[in-house]
């Protein structure tokens, strides 16, 4: 039996009441918001017969979700990230704004408060099993010109598919594998560290549960993230994938994208093996990146709402 009420006039009132449009008080555009997303869930009760068991499974799901800290893990799992980043590549586009260097997602692990040094660091601290990575690169402005001083974010995984802060087994370091590195005069950034390996959402997590019952898995293939900052220029987010990795073109994620997937050289010469002061052979990965202008003196994309502090 199909029975319908959401277009009733006393229904539609509701909507508007709870959603507080009768108060003089609290804040419009969450009214907004809160309006339109109740009205959108009303509808697909009706139109998709949601039974009460239906719809109290889902609360029952939220609130493990949110004790567990998930809610900025399922966001990129059901895709809202990648959406928001079309979002900006199309209003970007709409502006006659290039992108050299694609942004893709943050992700939800992200820590501020990294160590910090000028021209290299090295991310790991020797003590995690992986190849010895060296990744270095110019950061350019929006004219081309290398970029001095810009400030290269990175952050990744061991070869666990475990950051530090959010290792399950507490093994890490605090900020193991995150450093902030200026880039020197000439503007290069250059670091050491380990390949990582790709990542997987916690097995028995709310994440995976709802993923598993749309028939997906949780895994994003190996990957390194990085934020580039500088003075008259936007903030960029991105991540690169390691090249090779099974799993780059079915990312839960969604964020693979072209021009993110930088060529790895293995180097076991001795000369390079001596220049980078190692002792045996490494993956080296080249990559620039180019930052954009400011729009009208002001980065128009800047999200500055999901920085973590150290926990
Ligand atoms: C990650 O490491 C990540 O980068 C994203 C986007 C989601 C989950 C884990
Ligand atoms: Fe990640």
């Amino acid at each position: 039996m199909s029975v319908k009420i959401y277009d009733r006039p006393d229904v539609q009132a509701f909507l508007r009441e709870l959603s507080g449009l009768n108060s003089d008080t609290g804040n419009d555009r969450m009214k907004q918001i809160t309006h339109r997303l109740m009205s959108d869930l009303f509808r697909a009760i009706g139109d998709l017969d949601i039974t009460p068991d239906e719809y109290w499974t889902g609360v029952a799901w939220l609130n493990d979700l949110g004790a567990a800290g998930q809610a900025g893990l399922i966001s990129p799992g059901l895709g809202v990230d990648h959406f928001i980043d079309e979002r900006l590549d199309a209003i970007d586009a709409a502006m006659g704004i290039e992108n050299p260097t694609p942004r893709t997602i943050e992700g939800p692990l992200y820590v501020a408060g990294a160590p910090e040094s000028t021209g290299f660091a090295r991310l790991d601290d020797g003590t995690a099993e992986g190849q010895t990575l060296v990744m270095h690169g110019v950061v350019h402005d929006a004219q081309g010109r290398p970029l001095p001083g810009a400030k290269v974010e990175v952050w990744h995984c061991d070869t666990r598919g475990f950051y530090s802060h959010f290792d399950p087994t507490g093994q890490q370091a605090p900020f193991n594998m995150r450093r902030t590195i200026y880039a020197d005069e000439n503007g290069r950034y250059k670091f050491q560290s380990i390949l990582p390996s790709g990542y997987g959402v916690p097995p028995g997590s709310p994440t995976e549960k709802l993923l598993s019952a749309l028939g997906r898995h949780g895994q994003r293939p190996a990957h390194i993230h990085f934020f580039i900052s500088a003075d008259g220029h936007r903030k960029l987010t991105t991540q690169i994938n390691i090249e090779g990795d099974p799993l780059i073109d079915d990312d839960f994620a969604y964020a693979t994208r072209e021009g993110l997937v930088p060529k790895i050289n293995e180097r076991t010469d001795d000369e390079s093996i001596n220049a980078n002061g190692l002792n045996g052979p490494f993956a080296e990965i080249e990559f620039d990146i180019y930052l954009t202008a400011l729009v009208d003196g002001v980065d128009n994309q800047i999200n500055e709402q999901r920085r973590r502090a150290a926990a």
